[in-house]
């Protein structure tokens, strides 16, 4: 993974700056061939982020932005990418599935938007690596220094994954579905392979009758994908983390083992400090945990006493029926804790935006958060440090300063 880490102040001006020059025309990339780097800039015309990476493109928007609406817009979503984005002419667009009892089969776009019933679904997702930063603060960790925005909530919309392998036979040996992207990464052993992922058939197959369930993602928020999120199609797995959305998909394998890619293989695994057992021994992230945080208002601001309205995002664990139940503040460290009012649905694989009116006086230096899901399950107050920074759950903690 090849990333710079430099800190969202950094860059933030410099960036936004050169995105205003660029502004302008219809906020779309143009479709064309492949195109390898040289196009990333332009993507700045309609994304307000702080960029960790150009190269590749990453970034995060602010915290502020993202308890607004309960849907994402486009403007304030993050991108994680590892390599990069390729942009790919809709009618050049043709995605293989392999590995059926028969031949390998091919669809085209239009296949994809006109052979089967068009499912929109609402889904969180979330990159491995959100709260990366505060994780590192432990002891420094490596990859990109994200902090709480990496993750956002959107309507997606394409065909089930369900319907598109009911294209073939699958063999009852069949145990994973493998995705792999067309993006051409070079790892740092100097090899280049597209990013990939894979996941249980158990999940790609079963429906769920109010859930989301996976998706072949044609759209984001009623509009055609734009290039940075995967167009023409990506893959969606509400539930888990970001990395299992696979964008650019080109080809979907079938097989009796999990897929060798890196990205599923080697990357993307919680490594302990003490952990002893070899890489491949570890099991992929799948579900990503319950999580929440506080957005606003933003950590180290400095505020009046008085009542202020703390509002954030919480995520329930990706397993199938759980939501989040309730989420608590509290402005003593801990010692005394107070609901928040649930401002949005409650719904498997989908944040809860909470808000909470607090009375802040100047000896509150805090404000900590928790939630509870559905079965009960409190998000845990401290989160043991890994190698790669994956999945920092914690209470999430906000340092103020209150002005008398
Ligand atoms: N082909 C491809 N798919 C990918 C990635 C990538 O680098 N290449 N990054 C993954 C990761 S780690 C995340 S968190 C999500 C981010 O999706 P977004 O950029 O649309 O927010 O895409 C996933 N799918
Ligand atoms: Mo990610």
């Amino acid at each position: 993974m090849t990333t710079t880490s430099r800190t969202a102040s950094q860059f933030s001006r410099r960036q936004w700056l050169k995105a205003s020059l660029l502004l302008g025309a219809s906020g779309y990339l143009p479709l064309g061939s492949i195109r390898a780097w040289g196009n990333e800039p332009l993507l700045l015309k309609h994304k307000k982020l702080h960029f960790h990476s150009e190269k590749p493109l990453n970034g995060e928007p602010n915290l502020g932005e993202l308890v607004k609406s309960n849907i994402t817009p486009l403007e304030h979503f993050y991108v994680r990418n590892h390599g990069p984005i390729p942009e790919i002419a809709a009618d050049a667009y043709s995605l293989s599935l392999e590995g059926f009892v028969g031949p390998t089969q091919t669809l085209s776009l239009n296949d994809l938007a006109t052979k089967f019933k068009q499912v929109t679904i609402e889904a969180t997702m979330t990159c491995a690596g959100n709260r990366r930063t505060e994780m590192a603060a432990q002891k420094a960790i490596k990859g990109v220094q994200w902090k709480e925005g990496a993750i956002g909530n959107a309507t997606w919309t394409g065909p089930l994954l369900n319907d598109v392998l009911a294209q073939g036979k699958i063999s009852s040996d069949i145990q994973h579905v493998w995705f792999e992207g067309a993006d051409p990464i070079t790892e740092p052993d100097g090899s280049v392979a597209p990013f990939g992922a894979s996941i249980r058939i158990k999940k790609a197959l079963t429906v769920h009758k109010d859930l989301p369930n996976v998706i072949l993602a044609l759209q984001m928020n009623g509009k055609p994908l734009t290039a940075e999120h995967g167009a023409p199609v990506r893959m969606v797995v509400p539930g888990f983390i970001g990395a299992r959305s696979v964008k650019w998909l080109k080809r979907i394998i079938l097989s009796d083992k999990t897929s060798p890619n890196h990205y599923l293989a080697d990357a993307y695994k919680i490594i302990t400090a003490d952990e002893k057992r070899p890489l491949h021994d570890l099991k992929p992230i799948y579900e990503f945990p319950i999580n929440a945080c506080i957005c606003e208002p933003a950590k180290d601001s400095t505020l009046k006493a008085g009542e202020q309205t703390i509002r954030g995002y919480a995520l329930p664990m990706g397993e199938t029926g759980c939501q989040i139940a309730k989420v608590e503040v509290s402005i003593d460290e801990g010692k005394t804790w107070s609901e928040a009012s649930l401002d949005t649905p409650s719904r498997a694989f989908t944040w809860r935006l909470w808000s909470s009116k607090q009375k802040l006086t100047p000896e509150v230096k805090s404000i900590l958060v928790r939630a509870t899901d559905s079965l009960g399950r409190v998000q845990p107050q401290t989160t043991p440090w890994n190698t790669k920074g994956y999945l920092q759950n914690s209470w999430h903690r906000c340092a103020i300063t209150v002005e008398a």
